[in-house]
């Protein structure tokens, strides 16, 4: 008997741990719809995903990326899912037991999820409505789903809830069956009405941004004025080597937007504004109006391991940004520029190296070709040599502050990254392939270097740590981008050893001590095990 009791117990708790993931499932739904109907910004979950992204720990942060890759943001949004799974089941339980204290849980997600929007970037007072409407949805369900289910365990004799059973409403006290069918009732409506809505609801929304990949594609940028001239020799013919010019749907990505800012050109104005003569608004025809002209430019991430994927190289078409700022008349005491981005993001980036002459930092519009990727920026990013893209390379930009480093702070900063970061040059083994076991016989081993502004002078390769020997090098576009280099290898049986070094145009070795990537980006040589057979 008392065994037969503690399962029907236990059936009672799994029924409650239901009512709460239903009530979960009714107030994140309720929320999308608000969201939709009235402010796209309001979405609890993408709002909680983005602050969590915020305020994660660095090294977390670190482990993540390097753990699921370019799936980080999609791993954050599963563990947000089981994270409310998880909560909602005990909320549940809660009602059960102890109510209110469900409610009062689902009450405490709802101001959690308002304030988490109500700080991000760009959200309007509109955009709390979503979760308080979510919380008052939710709140209601689990309220009255758990009333039938302490109504049903009171009425029946082995299973007694824990206060005092449950007063019907209009006072009539209801057989177990009338609450036991009331609560499978609600429970599949509320569920299967939650599921269609906050699909539909968050389908309506993404297709907003498809019709801004539909804008994307109609849009038509005008003719550079000047075009990249590839030198011939520019791209050796060496299998597995990277290409010379990284397609876009190869290009990595790195930001920190859950879900990719979609932004209308027709909309987008860039306001130049802070320590200015005068402060500036542009539109993106007036930009387009200033002139167009092609850079060939490589972009590198400071979370770039040694030998690592996150840079690549492309045709960029766009305006010098000293040419937009100079619209504006920085005063003569700035020394940084915060770009920032439509998500909130912000890049603190020198002030000189946005206005030096000799110096190729611009706003860009296009891509090898194409307007911006959606996922690189578009409609407009910014794009600095020699940079690292944390302090530069701002996508789905909005505005550009000029101020000082001593007045302001960029997105990572207070992340434990340097306020200034120019680029570490670097060389990198493309092939043969760590691991990847490679023939007895003539092997080419190549890669790509880099020094961003500087230029690549030699680079060297070392087999079985014997001399170092020069590689033969690509004529590189320009000292902005990265070289192809390759030696030619007799590959014998056995396990070798193979290290590579640059050295850059000033004469610089590159560093040969390993450095991680914080706070400024990593520094060492690659070297590397290849497996001859
Ligand atoms: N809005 C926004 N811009 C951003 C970032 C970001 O998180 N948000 N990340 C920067 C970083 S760290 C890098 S390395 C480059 C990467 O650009 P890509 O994704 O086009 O390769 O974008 C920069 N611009
Ligand atoms: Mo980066």
């Amino acid at each position: 008997m008392a065994k037969r009791m503690r399962r029907t117990t236990l059936g009672f708790w799994a029924l409650a741990a239901l009512s709460g993931v239903v009530s979960a499932a009714v107030f994140l739904a309720a929320a999308e719809l608000t969201a939709l109907l009235v402010a796209r910004e309001g979405s609890p979950i993408l709002a909680v995903g983005g602050f969590v992204i915020d305020i994660v720990p660095q090294p977390f942060k670190e482990f993540a990326i390097a753990t699921f890759g370019e799936y980080d943001k999609i791993a954050l949004l599963a563990g947000l899912g089981l994270a409310v799974l998880f909560a909602s089941a005990i909320a549940g339980i809660l009602q059960f037991v102890k109510p209110p204290l469900g409610v009062v849980a689902l009450g405490i997600a709802g101001a959690l999820s308002v304030a988490a929007i109500v700080t991000r970037a760009g959200a309007t007072p509109l955009a709390s409505v979503p979760p308080i409407v979510g919380a008052l949805a939710g709140g209601f369900i689990l309220w009255y789903l758990s009333a039938r289910l302490r109504g049903w365990a009171a009425a029946s004799t082995d299973a007694t809830p824990m206060e005092q059973p449950t007063v019907h409403p209009k006072g009539a006290a209801s057989p177990a069956s009338v609450d036991r069918r009331a609560f499978f009732r609600i429970t599949g409506i509320a569920g299967a009405s939650a599921l269609i809505v906050g699909v539909g609801a968050r389908a309506l929304i993404n297709a907003t941004a498809s019709s801004i990949v539909a804008v994307r594609k109609a849009l038509k940028l005008p003719a550079p004025a000047s075009k990249v001239t590839v030198p011939a020799g520019a791209e050796l013919d060496v299998p597995g080597i990277s290409p010379l010019i990284t397609p876009n749907a190869d290009f990595y990505r790195v930001d920190t937007a859950l879900t990719v800012p979609s932004v209308d050109p027709d909309a987008w104005r860039l306001v130049i504004d802070g320590m200015v003569d005068k402060r500036v608004e542009l539109s993106f025809a007036d930009l387009i109006a200033m002139g167009l002209d092609e850079y060939a430019i490589t972009l590198t991430c400071v979370s770039n391991e040694v030998g690592g994927e996150l840079l690549g190289n492309a045709i960029w078409l766009g305006v010098p940004v000293r040419e937009v700022l100079k619209l504006a008349g920085p005063t003569a005491d700035a020394d940084m520029v915060l770009s920032r981005s439509v998500d909130g993001f912000t890049a603190g980036t020198p002030l000189e190296s946005l206005t030096d002459d000799g110096l190729d930092a611009i706003l860009a519009v296009g891509m090898n070709g194409e307007p911006l990727p959606l996922e690189h920026g578009f409609p407009v990013r910014m794009v600095v040599p020699g940079l690292y893209g944390y302090v530069s390379a701002t996508k789905w930009l909005s505005e550009l502050k000029v101020t000082t480093f001593a007045a302001d702070e960029a997105y990572w900063t207070p992340r434990g990254y340097s306020a200034k970061a120019p680029i570490k040059f670097s060389s990198r083994l493309d092939t043969p392939r760590t691991g990847e076991a490679i023939p007895a016989g003539r092997t080419p081993v190549a890669g790509v270097a880099w020094a961003q502004t500087v230029g690549i002078d030699r680079v060297e390769v070392s087999i079985d740590d014997g001399e170092w020997q020069s590689a033969t090098l690509s004529s590189p576009i320009n000292d902005d981008t990265w070289v192809q280099w390759f030696v030619d290898w007799e590959a014998t049986v056995g396990t070798h050893y193979v290290a590579v070094r640059a050295v850059n145009k000033n004469g610089d070795l590159q560093i040969e001590e390993r450095a991680p990537i914080a706070p400024d980006g990593s520094t060492g040589w690659q070297r590397t095990l290849i497996r001859v057979t």
